[in-house]
């Protein structure tokens, strides 16, 4: 089994800083899990284009408060402490912090760990296939 601190994360290479973000990145993929999960920062006043085009991805606040906005047209969600989303069919958004969100978020496929987002805020495929019996949505 695997038992780990986010203080043995803090200043190390798991410890990804995003610009708007900063990922600790707690289970990653060679953890063979099949997914993994990150404590992640969204910091104060940002804005964030986010398209995971290649992973689902849970997202639930512990801390904080802001938005995400559904592109192109809507909804947009509240989010505070005990908000999830859950984006099951790859939607495109942008995420805003009012005072600094403290997320936890899983993906699957699972990152390995050192991805940042493109300028298109996508992360590269770094899985080409999908986990058996998934199917994309999108
Ligand atoms: C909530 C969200 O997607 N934030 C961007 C960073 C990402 N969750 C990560 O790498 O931890």
């Amino acid at each position: 089994m695997i038992v780990k601190n986010l203080d043995d994360i803090l200043g190390t290479e798991h410890e990804v800083k995003g610009g708007n973000w900063t990922s600790r990145r707690l289970i990653l993929r060679d953890a063979d899990m099949g997914f993994s999960m990150h404590d992640t920062l969204i910091h104060a006043g940002t804005e964030t284009l986010i398209w995971y085009q290649n992973h689902l991805e849970a997202v639930y606040c512990i801390e904080g408060s802001g938005e995400i906005e559904v592109l192109p047209n809507g909804p947009t969600y509240d989010i505070r402490p005990g908000t999830l989303y859950a984006l099951d069919g790859h939607e495109k958004h942008l995420l805003r912090a009012d005072k600094e969100m403290r997320m936890i978020c899983v993906f699957n496929p699972p990152l390995t760990g050192l991805e940042v987002h493109d300028e298109n805020g996508v992360y590269p495929a770094m899985v080409e296939e999908l986990p058996t019996g998934m199917r994309r949505k999108a």
